[in-house]
């Protein structure tokens, strides 16, 4: 072993194991609704060093890397065998993403990647590109992952090589570890962020959709959808409506998309869902919350205005800037949140919350009103209610 191989060992397993043990911070005082936390959670550079080095001495004098990793985001979690556990999307230097396993003991810091990616098996049409997985334990006892599958267009002109076909892939587990593939979603349109709900339907599986015209447009298809299907092994949407639409001038008036599956809560299913604008400097993600009926989960009974969370200082630069996306949260049995979020499509955050808390912000915070004017009222009302409670304190006080 040479002795630049030796040091430059030493130097990068050094900087890894500090980068793995470091202890994360939350930003106090938060805004009452959700703690932020100081460190993201996982990086490009918290990918294992056997993925990215070879370690022969002979082979990799230099110790350069062989295969590089651009970011780690947009991923799915559950909590499971008491770990927190995230389904990250990796993509790697060369555009390509794939799916790894990354657990923690406390959901906040310490994430280590498994030693090995997960393997998807492939359809007879072979995947192009996968990303995107949101895990759902469902009723019937599997564990389902719901992507997208993404093909180069079949029908686009000679010449053109960006066009392409997203799909939901879909595969099922019961221990994390042996993937099984089941065949893609059929649906009349190109689908991405579907969402498999965690209970049974009038005895259907339901699905969020979110259809759209072309790979990027969500075009025609007006928001977040809702579909009952059969099975699993043979999933079709034959029937979808539309349950959270798109306004002009919101936050979501270009395209939105369901996030992880709804928390079941006392009050109703939570949802999680991102919401995209467009603006001179391009497309803005944010992330927004809204709540359905208990018994009937496609039925909105709540919606706050504008955004729950939007890029903030650094979170807003990476490779697609200015996009907040979260497919992965995790409810623990004391009620603790763990929103688990990836900022400009580069690497993953945690913020933490409670049901309560989340319940208080969506049931409590006021309906877009779709107009400068019923935003003032709203406003008004505060101020007017802050201000008779400041007055009868200082009466209080004087008399
Ligand atoms: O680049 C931002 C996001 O764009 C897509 O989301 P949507 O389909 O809602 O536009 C996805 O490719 C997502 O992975 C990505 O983070």
């Amino acid at each position: 072993m040479s002795l630049l191989f030796d040091q430059r060992l030493k130097e990068i397993t050094q900087e890894h194991e500090m980068l793995l043990g470091r202890k994360n911070e939350p930003i106090k005082p938060g805004n009452g609704i959700y703690m932020r936390y100081k460190y993201p959670v996982l990086t490009a550079a918290h990918a294992p060093l056997e993925w990215r080095y070879d370690f022969d001495p002979e082979k990799n004098p230099y110790l350069m890397e062989r295969f590089g990793i651009n970011g780690t985001f947009n991923a799915g979690a559950i909590k499971w065998n008491g770990k927190y556990v995230m389904m990250v999307r990796v993509e790697g230097n060369d555009r390509k993403s794939f799916f790894a396993i990354a657990e923690s003991p406390n959901g906040i810091d310490n994430f280590r990647f498994a030693d090995y990616p997960v393997v998807i098996p492939e359809t007879e049409k072979p995947d192009v590109n996968v990303y995107d997985m949101r895990l759902t334990v469902h009723e019937d006892g599997w564990i389902y992952g719901i992507f997208c599958t993404e093909r180069k267009d079949p029908d686009a002109p000679a010449g053109d090589l960006s066009s392409a076909v997203a799909a939901a892939g879909i595969v099922r587990s019961k221990d994390l570890k042996n993937w099984e593939r089941l065949p893609d979603l059929k649906s009349k349109s190109q689908q991405r962020n579907v969402v498999l709900h965690p209970e049974f339907v009038n005895g259907k599986y339901a699905l969020y959709t979110r259809p759209q015209d072309g790979f990027i447009d969500a075009g025609s298809g007006g928001g977040i959808g809702w579909a009952l299907i059969d099975s699993m092994e043979n999933a079709e949407v034959k029937e979808e409506k539309i349950i959270n639409f798109r306004y002009y001038h919101t936050i979501k008036e270009l395209k939105n998309g369901e996030g992880p599956h709804p928390l079941k809560t006392s009050k109703g299913w939570l949802h999680m869902a991102h919401g995209v604008r467009g603006c001179a400097a391009g497309l803005r993600y944010v992330l927004y919350l809204y709540m359905t009926d208990l018994k009937h989960p496609e039925t909105i009974i709540a919606e706050p205005a504008g955004y729950f969370m939007a890029p903030l200082g650094s979170e807003r630069v990476g490779d697609v800037s200015n996009v907040l996306f979260c497919n992965g949260w995790i409810l623990d049995d004391d009620g603790t949140v763990f929103i688990y979020y990836a900022s400009s499509d580069t690497r993953m955050h945690v913020a933490v919350s409670t049901v309560d808390r989340l319940l208080d912000y969506c049931i409590n915070t006021k309906s877009d009103g779709l107009r400068s004017m019923t935003s003032v009222q709203t406003l008004c009302a505060l101020i007017d209610k802050n201000m008779a409670n400041k007055k009868e304190e200082i009466l209080a006080a004087k008399f």
